[in-house]
């Protein structure tokens, strides 16, 4: 949840927006790849069937910042070893799986009926490395729904009325985009009756849009967009404006003050992103450098706009951004 506080809203704040969602309940799996075992969907369900090693994945491949939330049903637990998991920000050409030496980008969540503990996991291409266990006892034969929450390299995980974080840092890989994916793994092989179910994939905003802007030469206001990117990196677009010059900057505090034919709505020690960039179909776009940012920021696009006359310039609308969101 970002810590954006709409002190002077125009616009409507974005909605959470669905990605993805599957209930199964029109009984075939079209969107999902399976890369190792059976899953077949039976009565309204995901099913891993049989074997030792089950894994399928669904989505798009630049999803960056989202939620997963998943009906979990755990199944006869299988006392030589078995672990059912969500897969998130999956590097889907790295043949992922649920092997611990699965050679899969990817950051896993998995239950381990042995130890009692869910285990936060990364695959790397050449094994796994758990970074974090936390002891908590599930019932078998039971429904939980799960839920991951990723935004920028914190991951937050909610199940049976508990919660934890894990930040990916330092030496962990860093990955900022990926599909999501569900595995199962049962030492015997015999099928335990786990299954997933009522899937849904939300967006998770870094950013909300702010304050407000005025007409162009091209008859409407131009609007400001996080378009993706993570802790690192954001890009950043807005539309439509004049094919001219302009500037993206950003500051920590918010303002709304008259400025060219618009307004000013970033304020705060200003860093401007440069180079400045020249819109081309009424498109500008920029890749800004976020390393160091933390706490919030407002990001706002300025830009020549000489056909409108006035002050010759206009800026867009401005985004609330939380770089401490999912912390
Ligand atoms: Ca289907
Ligand atoms: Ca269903």
């Amino acid at each position: 949840m970002s810590g954006c506080v709409a002190l002077l809203t125009f616009a409507a704040s974005f909605g959470q927006t669905t990605l993805f969602t599957d209930d199964f309940e029109d009984g075939d799996d079209d969107g999902w790849t399976v890369t190792q075992g059976n899953w077949d969907v039976i009565e309204g369900r995901y099913r891993p069937v049989g074997g030792q090693r089950n894994y399928s994945y669904a989505g798009d491949p630049t999803w960056s910042n989202y939620r997963v939330e998943v009906d979990v049903y755990l199944g006869e637990p299988d006392p030589t070893g078995s672990h059912w998991d969500i897969a998130f920000r999956v590097d889907p050409t790295s043949n992922p799986c649920v092997d611990h030496g699965c050679a899969g980008r990817q950051y896993i969540l998995l239950y381990d009926p042995l130890t009692s503990e869910l285990v936060l996991r990364y695959g790397h291409g050449s094994g796994t490395t758990d970074v974090l266990h936390y002891p908590h006892y599930l019932d078998p034969l039971r429904e939980y729904r799960v839920t991951v929450t990723v935004i920028r390299f914190t991951v937050t995980v909610e199940i049976d009325g508990i919660s934890f974080s894990y930040t990916f840092h330092g030496s962990d890989p860093l990955y900022s985009t990926g599909v999501i994916g569900v595995g199962h793994y049962r030492e015997d092989g015999i099928d335990g009756g786990a299954y997933v179910d009522n899937i849904v994939v939300s967006l998770e905003d870094l950013c909300e849009r702010v304050c407000q802007s005025t007409d162009t030469s091209l008859g409407m206001p131009a609007t400001i967009e996080f378009k993706g990117g993570d802790g690192s990196w954001g890009t950043f677009g807005a539309e439509p404006v004049p094919n001219q010059f302009g500037i993206f900057f950003y500051g920590s505090t918010q303002t709304r003050l008259p400025f060219g034919n618009g307004f000013l709505c970033t304020g705060g020690g200003i860093v401007r992103a440069l180079p400045p960039v020249v819109a081309t179909g009424n498109r500008a776009e920029a890749t800004i450098d976020l390393t160091s940012l933390s706490g919030i920021r407002y990001f706002q696009y300025w830009f020549r706009d000489p056909a409108a006359g006035g002050a010759f310039f206009n800026t867009t609308d401005a985004l609330c951004c939380d770089f401490d969101a999912g912390g």
